[in-house]
């Protein structure tokens, strides 16, 4: 299972924002990431945490690009943006994959770019949007209604020109769902892995974990995120999206070897 390392460059973002909102320091930040054993790194200009305020494409462009430009050499990037006009400009500095919390259903000149551009696209479900997707998120079947969500933009995607072969899907943890969900997500990884799509999760510091361990804060979250990322890994995840790279690298390899030690 790969690990992709996080780079926010975001005053806001909900555990590390303003920290690496300098590009030089977001640059520094990624290669120990890809030195800590980062297979990809995921660079965002706009936090999506609850309640985030939006952020202007000028904006945005003028956090990420530098920082695109700065470690395109370093590592493969993705880019974690919703809006075409900054995945373009990111592309052009590097970029070899897109990360869509809309899943492509936000701008309308998204799906068109990444076919066009050839890049590897991450479609991840979320329920309505940052700002709401905590009030009160319910399902019938989470699982079920994520899974189909997710393989009716694996269509439109498809459609719109994006092999199936460049795609990978997400459930979205944190992203319109309570605890319940979040976990019973988690535990059904492999209903999403048997689509045959490399699947995504990103369970990193998120508040289900503080919530399972006495209001932990964000930055005492690092145990719950091995756990989580162990458990996606059991069910055939390709990749987990993470902060802490260091410690979450070492778990996935002492787990892939005790995996790879038991008799058949
Ligand atoms: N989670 C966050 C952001 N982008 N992308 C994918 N594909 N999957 C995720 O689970 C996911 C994501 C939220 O985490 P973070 O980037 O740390 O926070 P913020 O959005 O506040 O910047």
């Amino acid at each position: 299972m790969k690990v992709m390392g996080i780079v926010n460059v975001t005053p806001d973002s909900f555990s590390d924002g303003g920290r690496f909102l300098d590009p030089q320091r977001a640059i520094d930040h990624g290669r120990r990431l890809v030195e800590e054993g980062a297979d990809v790194l995921d660079i965002g200009g706009e936090s999506t945490r609850p309640g985030a305020a939006a952020v202007e494409a000028a904006e945005e462009l003028a956090r990420v690009i530098p920082v695109v430009e700065g470690l395109a050499d370093t590592a493969p990037i993705s880019i974690d943006t919703a809006k075409a006009a900054v995945a373009a400009e990111a592309i052009a500095a590097g970029a070899g994959m897109v990360n869509d919390v809309t899943a492509l259903g936000g701008d309308p000149d998204m799906a068109a770019l990444c076919a066009e551009s050839g890049v590897e696209v991450v479609l991840m479900h979320m329920l309505g949007t940052p700002r709401t997707m905590q009030d009160d998120p319910r399902y019938g079947d989470v699982v079920a209604e994520v899974r189909a969500f997710l393989l009716d933009r694996v269509e439109s995607a498809t459609g719109a020109g994006i092999p199936r072969d460049r795609i990978l899907i997400d459930p979205g943890i944190g992203f319109g769902k309570t605890v319940e969900h979040n976990l019973e997500l988690l535990g059904a990884t492999a209903a999403f892995a048997e689509t045959g799509l490399p699947v995504l999760v990103g369970p990193s510091r998120k508040a289900f974990i503080g919530r399972l361990d006495h209001e932990a804060p964000e930055g005492e979250r690092l145990g719950g995120t091995v756990a989580a990322c162990l458990a996606a890994m059991d069910g055939g995840a390709a990749m987990v999206r993470v902060h802490d790279v260091a410690p979450v690298a070492q778990a996935v390899r002492v787990a892939g070897a005790i995996r790879s030690a038991r008799p058949d």
